[in-house]
């Protein structure tokens, strides 16, 4: 299989509830879409880079910019296309996972097509249902959070996890406690305190949180490793896990006892199922992240929440939480669960017409070097 065209799409979908974290962003999703065409068919990747930098330091112009320039002249001189030997070749570059993972998770969409198998399928999965989890953005007060929630618990969720931040954390945990004392439910701080907060989070145990997610900088395992022997809550880390390696780095030191895998964060799919593998070989629960994708991106979230170790409900919901319409069929929920998809690659098409009427900006590659 050889690399033949690239397109770069630029899609601006609008999200249907705004969704507002410690990082401050108010999210509206500019995404990048990217279509490879080989001479054995096609597939699509989808770019989980937002429009700023914030959550990492990859942002969508810096990624597209990284795609273009760097990663498909490195491999369209494959001449042999393969999902592994694609990740191996942008390897070189350091960094850059998201823009890595855009481009693996497109050939890999296109090379399973052609070989008839789906993704859950090449990347081990076992289950045909996964279970879905909201997450829910900084609201404005209490009582709208608690109007908000009750609405995700009406449809059937299996976890609600909810955003916190300085001055918003105990008030905001307390109060959908109280309310709803048996919802499996956990915070996300996205990286927004520091270990000087550590009495103020240990307040958190009373609420019975499944976890406390990133609650410190991705770059403090050793502080983690101290917050986490303050609290009884579990703490799971999501930006401080870039690779297999740190994974099992922060296992070892006791920084967390779960692991959010998203597979934008960590260069692709190939590298996700790598972090599964360790956690799994240290006991340590998995569960799939989610970066407000389209159906695509869903898509091969719920294959990779198929693996065996992915037992915590992922941050993956139907499209009409996030979009009036999807650029896929949209993908639906039944008791809180949502179907893996079994059909060749990604199992879903993007519907062109849907598809064109978001596009902002298209660049179309044949030439590479
Ligand atoms: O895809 O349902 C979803 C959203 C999950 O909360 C979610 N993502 O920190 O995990 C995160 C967060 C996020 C989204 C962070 C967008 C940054 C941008």
């Amino acid at each position: 299989m050889k690399l033949e065209r690239v397109e770069l799409r630029r899609i601006d979908i609008p999200l249907r509830t705004p969704f507002r974290t410690s990082l401050g962003l108010e999210l509206n999703r500019d995404i990048l879409l990217l279509r490879v065409d080989t001479s054995e068919g096609s597939g699509w990747g989808e770019c989980v880079a937002m429009p700023e930098p914030g959550y990492s330091e990859e942002y969508l112009d810096g990624a597209a910019e990284m795609i273009r320039r760097f990663l498909l002249p490195t491999v369209a001189a494959l001449d042999v296309l393969t999902p592994a030997r694609v990740a191996a070749a942008m390897a070189v570059f350091p960094g850059h996972p998201m823009a890595k993972a855009t481009v693996e998770m497109a050939v890999m969409d296109a090379w399973l097509r052609a070989r008839g198998t789906s993704y859950a399928d090449h990347l081990g999965g076992v289950r045909a249902v996964v279970d879905c989890g909201v997450s829910v953005g900084i609201a404005d007060t209490v009582d709208l959070l608690l109007a908000e929630v009750s609405g995700y618990v009406d449809q059937g969720y299996r976890r609600i996890k909810l955003k916190i931040e300085p001055g918003w954390d105990l008030a905001p945990v307390r109060a959908i406690r109280e309310r709803f004392p048996d919802v499996a439910l956990q915070a996300d701080a996205n990286a927004a305190y520091t270990l000087g907060d550590a009495r103020h989070l240990a307040a958190l145990d009373a609420f019975d949180l499944v976890m406390l997610e990133q609650p410190l900088p991705a770059g403090d395992l050793r502080d983690h490793a101290a917050l986490a022997r303050m609290l009884r809550t579990p703490i799971c880390l999501d930006e401080s896990i870039a690779s297999a390696r740190s994974a099992a780095e922060a296992v070892a030191v006791g920084a967390c006892a779960i692991v959010n895998i998203k597979a934008g964060r960590v260069g692709g799919y190939l590298e996700a199922r790598r972090i599964h593998d360790v956690c799994v070989a240290n006991s340590v629960p998995v569960w799939c992240g989610g970066m407000l994708e389209t159906g695509l991106g869903q898509a091969a979230n719920v294959a990779l929440a198929a693996l065996p170790g992915f037992t915590l409900p992922a941050d993956i919901a139907p499209s009409e939480r996030y979009f009036a319409t999807d650029v896929t069929a949209p993908i639906t929920m039944h008791e809180g669960r949502i179907a893996v998809p079994d059909g060749p690659g990604l199992g879903l098409d993007p519907i062109p017409e849907i598809v064109e009427g978001y596009t902002t900006d298209v660049v179309t590659v044949t030439r590479f070097s």
